[in-house]
């Protein structure tokens, strides 16, 4: 088996297992809403379809091709190593919020098919969140251990994130990992319930110790799998997730999205939700780390 890499570190097998396939149950909701609630997500191979995936891919390759971070053929994702971002597209923000909203993509993220699911484990009417959070990630990039509730818990604790694998994301690609049975620690829950960052932005999120660390010193593993295009992981405001560190050694960059739902009939977050939305700190899509150019030293959140 091919090494899988943390924040540096080999993660040995007694730290790692295998996110579960909900596809063979995808048709049963009573099964989903019963995993949901004892795994703390559901994982679906497979969930769009190949084609849909691949073209959002290929648009969005081709806008970072236009600022000479990928190179042709788009559709293989290779990092050309420079960048002419800041020269071509001053305001970042703008270029990024129009990459983040190719219609492509948004017609996974925000279409029908995802919304019935997270209709189904919400157990009620959903709302998608209209800010998405897109990412190119590229060689030596990973994301420290968090939860997503200080995030966006600031309306209602009824919300979901959506993790879209937008082509073969390998483990060696630095795809996302969870902290298995974490949605059940209650000391996180405590430390992070209410917590609304944008009231403090200078707290801290994410956990210094590394993923290894973590899953040892609360005596559990670290869940991934090698992703496939159009694979989708779901889960609950307070599982603990972070992603791997990609190690490819052909700069190949993992692309991905993750997006939210929350229960339709909660108040909308202002911050993510409306045609020009803000963010987490209000400068809109210019705070996201997708909006920086490629060649930028950047760890994710
Ligand atoms: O894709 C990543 O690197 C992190 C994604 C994440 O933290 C999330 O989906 O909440």
């Amino acid at each position: 088996m091919r090494e899988i890499v943390a924040q540096g570190e080999s993660i040995d097998k007694q730290h790692l297992g295998s996110l579960r396939d909900s596809a063979p149950v995808v048709a049963d909701a009573g099964e989903l809403v019963r995993r949901m609630d004892e795994d703390g997500y559901i994982y679906l191979r497979s969930f769009f379809d190949h084609a849909d995936v691949m073209a959002a891919r290929r648009d969005i390759f081709t806008r970072l091709a236009s600022v000479d971070e990928i190179a042709e053929p788009v559709l293989d994702g290779i990092f050309t190593g420079s960048s002419s971002r800041d020269q071509k597209q001053p305001d970042r923000g703008a270029f990024w919020r129009s990459v983040s909203e190719t219609w492509t993509l948004r017609r996974l993220s925000h279409g029908r098919r995802l919304h019935n699911l997270m209709d189904i484990l919400l157990g009620e009417e959903s709302r998608v969140q209209d800010y998405l959070f897109l990412r190119p990630a590229g060689p030596g990039k990973l994301t420290h251990v968090h939860c997503d509730a200080p995030f966006f818990t600031g309306t209602t604790e009824h919300v979901t994130t959506a993790w879209i694998a937008l082509g073969d994301v390998p483990s060696q690609m630095g795809p996302l990992f969870i902290v298995e049975n974490s949605h059940k620690f209650d000391d996180i829950a405590q430390q992070f319930r209410g917590i609304n960052i944008s009231d403090n932005l200078s707290r801290k999120t994410s956990f210094d110790m590394s993923p290894l660390a973590f899953a040892k010193s609360r005596n559990t593993r670290l869940l991934t799998t090698d992703f496939g295009a159009g694979d989708v992981l779901v889960f609950g405001m307070y599982l603990l997730h972070g992603a791997l560190d990609n190690v490819t050694t052909d700069n190949r960059v993992r692309l991905s999205c993750d997006v939210r739902y929350q229960i339709a009939s909660a108040d909308l977050d202002p911050r993510y939700f409306g045609t020009d939305p803000t963010g987490t700190t209000g400068a809109g899509y210019a705070e996201l780390v997708g909006a920086k150019a490629m060649t930028e030293d950047w760890h994710q959140r």
